[in-house]
């Protein structure tokens, strides 16, 4: 990708609508607009006007819109078609665009060029499209506070700190005889124990911004008739799953999203587990344990009424390298009470009695503290980065503690700030921000 070229993309959805905007950005937009609209809106202006072809016969009327570099969202000179959402309207006025010099953007250009340019750093890039995805009111907003800037203001303080113990730090090395007690004297140990603790905070935070961005994957498993697909049923406030009183009932995995409190949480239904001679049934068997493979979390669901606990515990140590919770179905013919365990829960599926339990169970079992003031959006690269930096800044207060040695430290810490800087896109490679920006949609 050459930054110089001048780009355009259409913006809006494909399809139908009331509007459609095509956006050009790069050092032509000044020319196409001259060439292509019957007025010239000046800078930070819009203009209703015409939009030309080569024949300056009109395409579409619509408004124009100007901003120029640095002020704009790619820091470029921008020019904005806002015209009837009409496909082939659109795709008339991006070729008159590229007649007149521009090339097709490719998926998240425009939002690449901001991040190079300097108008947002990396996670701001990232929450754009995070946004743009969200399929929660909670993930919508935490995406908008990483946006703003929330989630690179917190690793950017954290970057301080280590800035300022960096620069003592190094400092005493030149000193190599005083070096030992220059740091104790400072209390070098005791503030890098402090940002330890800051360090540990940032991550519950960002790793609860992740699941917010991520969902979480949640399946259903247990013998047949237990009531898996009633309890989907009832967690999806729909008629989704086929319910009978046939053991066997359910073969296809069958998967729904549901809102849990901010989280998207897809749930699947799965075939009872039961040896059979039902080729169907038996394939239906084979899936169900495939989608075990990759769940966050497994819910075995027994029929408290009919399992004994000795047939509960076989059912647990069978499914024991999986996350798992115990649901305890069908208390209104067992009439079990709620479980103090806090890896079991009781429920009703025909009742509804203990399903909000069970959801609150599942929110702690991933770690989700609920939605708070200040939960922002996060992606598992940030998670790594930053535990990757934790694990270096571990490094250094070992060598300081056990072996004194400040120069080993000095490289822990800079191995710490580079992941930090990663972050926020300080330091990046090429493959990086390929892969970042390409997952973007087009006109972004
Ligand atoms: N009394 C009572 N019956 C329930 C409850 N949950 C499910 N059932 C009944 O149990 C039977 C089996 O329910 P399903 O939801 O089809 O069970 P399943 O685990 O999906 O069964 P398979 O798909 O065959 O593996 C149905 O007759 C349900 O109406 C409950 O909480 N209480
Ligand atoms: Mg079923």
């Amino acid at each position: 990708m050459d930054s110089r070229e001048t780009i355009v993309a259409v913006a809006t959805p494909r399809g139908q609508g009331g509007i459609g905007v095509v956006r050009v950005s790069g050092r032509e937009a000044g020319l196409i607009a001259n060439r292509a609209l019957s007025a010239n809106p000046e800078p930070g202006q819009i203009k209703y006007c015409s939009f030309l072809d080569s024949n300056s016969e009109t395409i579409d009327r619509g408004i124009a819109l100007r901003f120029q570099a640095p002020n704009s969202y790619t820091g470029e000179d921008v020019l904005e078609f806002q015209g009837h959402g009409s496909p082939i309207l659109l795709d008339l006025i991006v070729r008159r665009c590229m007649e007149l010099g521009a090339r097709p953007a490719e998926p998240g250009e425009f939002s690449k060029r901001a991040f190079l340019n300097g108008r947002i750093d990396l996670t701001q890039a990232e929450a754009i499209a995070d946004l743009i995805n969200s399929t929660t009111e909670s993930a919508a907003r935490s995406a908008l506070r990483s946006m703003k800037g929330e989630l690179s203001h917190k690793v950017e303080e954290l970057v301080e700190q280590l800035t300022d113990l960096r620069i003592l730090i190094e400092a005493s090395i030149d000193f190599p005889e005083e070096e030992v007690d220059y740091l104790s004297e400072l209390g070098v140990l005791q503030r890098l124990e402090a940002l330890a603790g800051q360090f540990d905070h940032v991550q519950s935070c960002m790793q609860q911004g992740r699941i917010l961005r991520d969902g979480i994957k949640v399946v259903l498993t247990g013998l047949p008739n237990a009531g898996k697909s009633s309890l989907l049923n009832v967690l999806a406030e729909q008629d989704r799953a086929i319910v009978s009183s046939l053991p066997g009932t359910t073969r296809d995995t069958l998967e729904q999203i549901i809102d849990l409190d901010g989280i998207p949480m897809e749930i699947v239904d799965t075939a009872g587990i039961r040896d059979t001679q039902d080729e169907i049934e038996a394939e239906g068997v084979r899936r169900a344990k495939r989608v075990q493979e990759d769940a966050d979390m497994i819910l075995l669901v027994v029929d408290d009424d009919t399992t004994d606990q000795s047939e509960v515990e076989h059912l647990m140590s069978s499914h024991a390298r999986f996350p798992v919770l115990l649901v305890r179905n069908k208390i209104d013919l067992s009439g079990r009470d709620q479980s103090e365990d806090l890896m079991e829960v009781c429920i009703s599926a025909k009742t509804g009695q203990g399903i909000r339990n069970l959801k609150e169970k599942i929110k702690s079992a991933v770690g989700y503290a609920g939605e708070q003031e200040g939960t922002f959006m996060a992606r598992q690269r940030h998670v790594d980065a930053l535990s990757r930096a934790r694990i270096s800044l571990d490094a250094g207060m070992e060598q300081l503690r056990l072996n004194q040695a400040g120069e080993m430290l000095a490289e822990d810490l800079s191995l710490c700030h580079r992941a930090l800087a990663e972050i926020t896109g300080k330091i990046t490679s090429d493959e990086l921000l390929g892969m970042i920006f390409s997952s973007f949609c087009i006109g972004k």
